[in-house]
């Protein structure tokens, strides 16, 4: 699978130290933007997605919890790599003026499935997905507990895709660590989401945490990266 760090979980003092390191070891990053009134927290901000993309070269993808994805879609400068991840709930009611604006700023489109969000609510815009987001915690926190239910989600997506013929990534939120690396990777997941649980919690420094998430992924699944 692809790993997507979660940079709300890195303390944002240390993120221009520890940014080469990353660089070096991940596909692309986890950008959490709250607005505190989609869900009850504020992590980073859209001037940190512009300034990571001028810092590093790999690509980004922005987790918006936001209630007016429209208004945060302006705030962003970022390149035809990075995809805008808009929650669901918050698009039903204009998803396809939104892709279109998507579209004309050269960034891919990507819909985040809250734990209690239906697949089918995407189904009139799935063939213009990039990636498809599963959270397996609700949005808002590190540290919180899997929701085991969401497996069937994945596999859901999985059959979905594959009789509509589309090519979507799957990628999964929450709680991603060595209690559901397995799991989630036989489910069929191509992008796991690690914050806290999978990797930065693991050692005190940054490439000891890596080395001990390699560690473990490769135990659980037999990938070595
Ligand atoms: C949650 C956010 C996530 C978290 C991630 C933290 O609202 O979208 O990206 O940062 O889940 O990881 P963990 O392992 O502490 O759940
Ligand atoms: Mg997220």
């Amino acid at each position: 699978p692809l790993i997507a760090p979660s940079l709300m979980c890195i303390d944002v003092l240390r993120v221009s130290q520890e940014l080469p390191v990353m660089d070096q070891a991940f596909d692309l990053y986890h950008v959490d933007v709250m607005d505190s009134h989609f869900c009850p927290n504020m992590a980073l901000t859209p001037a940190f997605a512009n300034s990571l993309r001028k810092a590093s070269s790999i690509p980004m993808d922005v987790h918006l919890m936001v209630e007016n994805p429209t208004l945060f879609t302006e705030m962003f400068q970022l390149g035809e790599q990075d995809c805008l991840s808009f929650q669901a709930e918050t698009i039903e009611r204009n998803a396809f003026r939104l892709i279109k604006r998507v579209r004309e700023k050269g960034n891919q489109f990507g819909v985040v499935l809250s734990p209690a969000t239906p697949l089918a609510t995407t189904a009139a815009y799935l063939d213009q997905v990039d990636i498809l987001t599963i959270m397996t915690v609700d949005t808002g926190f590190a540290g919180q507990t899997f929701i085991p239910a969401m497996l069937d989600k994945i596999a859901e997506a999985r059959s979905v895709r594959a009789e509509r013929g589309l090519n979507f990534k799957i990628q999964i939120d929450g709680q991603v660590n060595m209690s559901t690396y397995k799991t989630l990777y036989e489910a069929g997941a191509d992008i796991l989401v690690v914050g806290n649980s999978g990797l930065f919690d693991l050692k005190p420094t940054l490439p000891e945490a890596i080395s001990e998430f390699h560690r473990q992924l490769e135990d659980e699944t037999g990938v070595a990266l």
